[in-house]
Formats: C-alpha cells, sequence, structure tokens
C-alpha cells in the first residue's frame, strides 16, 4: 500500500508527497507486489474525515506521477466515495477498494461498471469512523454467516448496478467491527467465504489481532505473525493477499503454494 493519509496507523502516514509515495512503490514493485494500493482517507478510529475535494487532492497527483513510472502495474484506489472512484478511474487506476461494500455510496458501483474496473468489496459496518473500532462488533452464534451474508447484499448491490461478476472480489474485513476472536474467527473459516464464489482477499498484515496474538506491540515488527495468518487464509482458499511486507509474505506464500501444490491441494 502507498498511503497518502497523515494518520494511517501502521506505518504513521510517511508517504505523504508523491516523492516519498515515488519511492515507496519502487521498494513495493521491487518486492514483487502484483497490485498498488494508494488510499487517501484512513478508517482509524478517531481519524479526522476527508472532503472529496481533499482526498482527490490526496490521491490525483500520486496516482499521476506512479502511473508515469509504472505503466503496466495494475493500480487499486482504496475509497468509499464514488466522486473519488471516478476521478482515480480517469486518472488511470484499474481497481477500486470500497471498504464499507457499497453501504456509504453504492455509486461506486456505476462508476466501476462504467470503467470495466475491478471492485474490492469488504465487510464492515458502520461509519468510516466507526468501522475500523469495535462499536458494531457484535455477532451471534454465527459469525462467518453474518459476514456471508452481509456481503451478499453488497455482491447484489454490485451486479444490479452493473458490475459483472468477472469484476468483483470480496473481503472478509480483517479488524473491521471485528474483535480478536471475530477476526481469527472469520480466518480460520474463510472457505465459507471462499464458497460465495468470487476471488477472496485478505488483509491481515499488521493488525491489532496479530499483535494480540503474538505479544508484538509495534504494528511494524508483526512480520511474522502476519506471514503466519495469511498462510492460515491461503489454505483456506484467500488469493489475495493486502500487506505492508511484501517481500517476507511473497516468499512465504510461495513456498505454502508450494506445498499445496505438490499434493494437487492448491486448485
Ligand atoms: N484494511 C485496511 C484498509 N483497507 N481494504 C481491504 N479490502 N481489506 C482490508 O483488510 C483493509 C483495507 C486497514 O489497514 P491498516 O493497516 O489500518 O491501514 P493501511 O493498510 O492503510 O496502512
Amino acid at each position: 500500500m502507498v498511503n497518502v493519509t497523515p494518520d494511517s496507523f501502521s506505518d504513521g502516514g510517511q508517504f505523504l508527497s508523491p516523492d516519498s509515495a515515488l519511492e515507496r512503490a519502487r521498494q513495493l514493485i521491487e518486492e514483487g507486489a502484483d497490485i498498488l494500493e494508494i488510499g487517501g482517507e484512513s478508517t482509524r478510529p478517531g481519524a479526522s474525515p476527508v472532503t472529496e475535494d481533499e482526498e482527490v487532492r490526496r490521491v490525483g497527483p500520486v496516482l499521476e506521477a506512479l502511473r508515469g513510472e509504472f505503466p503496466a502495474t495494475p493500480f487499486c484506489v482504496d475509497t468509499v466515495k464514488s466522486a473519488v472512484a471516478g476521478h482515480a478511474l480517469r486518472a488511470g487506476a484499474s481497481i477500486i477498494n470500497d471498504v464499507s461494500g457499497l453501504r456509504i455510496d453504492p455509486a461506486i458501483a456505476s462508476v466501476c461498471a462504467e470503467h470495466g474496473a475491478g471492485l474490492v468489496l469488504m465487510h464492515s459496518r458502520g461509519s468510516v469512523a466507526e468501522m475500523a473500532s469495535y462499536r458494531h462488533a457484535e455477532y451471534g452464534q454465527d459469525l462467518v454467516g453474518e459476514v456471508t451474508t452481509e456481503l451478499q447484499d453488497s455482491i447484489h448491490r454490485a451486479e444490479s448496478l452493473g458490475v459483472r461478476s468477472n469484476q468483483i472480489a470480496i473481503d472478509p474485513g480483517i479488524g473491521f467491527s471485528k474483535r480478536g476472536e471475530h477476526s481469527a474467527r472469520a480466518l480460520m473459516e474463510l472457505d465459507r467465504v471462499c464458497a460465495l464464489g468470487y476471488p477472496v482477499m485478505v488483509g491481515t498484515s499488521r493488525k491489532r489481532f496479530i499483535g494480540e496474538l503474538s505479544g508484538v506491540s509495534d504494528p511494524a515488527s508483526r512480520v511474522a505473525g502476519t506471514i503466519a495468518a495469511n498462510v492460515m487464509a491461503l489454505t483456506r482458499g484467500a488469493r489475495l493477499f493486502r500487506v505492508h511486507d511484501v517481500k517476507a509474505n511473497r516468499e512465504a506464500l510461495a513456498v505454502a503454494w508450494g506445498l499445496l501444490a505438490s499434493v494437487g491441494a492448491h486448485a
């Protein structure tokens, strides 16, 4: 990820200017990233809301600079606003990552349909300011049943607004409206999310539940824990991994994939 927010929790928003974003992007690509994501609004609880204009101002110049240097790389923009998504797609992004799963601004789907863009639908609850907190982290006996039902609503919304099924990926939203035990459950039962029939992405990277399980408090030092979670997710069907530490995750996932392939268990 290339953050252009001043308050993202895991890398402290060190990548605000186009120059520093370019430097970060070069590193990510050198380490083996297949897709680069740019985000201009943090979901960290307590982060200030960002206006449409401000988000476009943050993302636009960085996207343009990155497109110029890496014309062959697909760019994904993390936004819950259709106007920002429209700007991003016109400026050369090809995927929109909507952490609200179309709950906040469903017109994102129409914009993606119009551009033939990819759309990541992530599970969360509540507003941008609430979704990464525990404000709506209330689940009954079957957390994954609730998550898949809510993801299905997002999928129906996307498809009814013209997004084709092969443009969609889904994400259980690790850490979003989920306590540590909820995130663990979502990962361990990820096969049920995969059963919806769409490619599944996970974002476990450096997250709080990794800190809780490993005892590592500094997010940047949670690489080993992140890898453990991603390998578990791979075995349960995840195929897209949103990570900060590309090289280490790529290597670990390549080995895990090779082991699964050796017994034909990687279909
Ligand atoms: N997690 C964060 C932001 N966007 N998008 C998807 N699809 N899945 C996720 O799990 C996800 C996401 C939050 O990540 P965080 O580490 O808080 O911030 P960042 O990665 O932007 O540095």
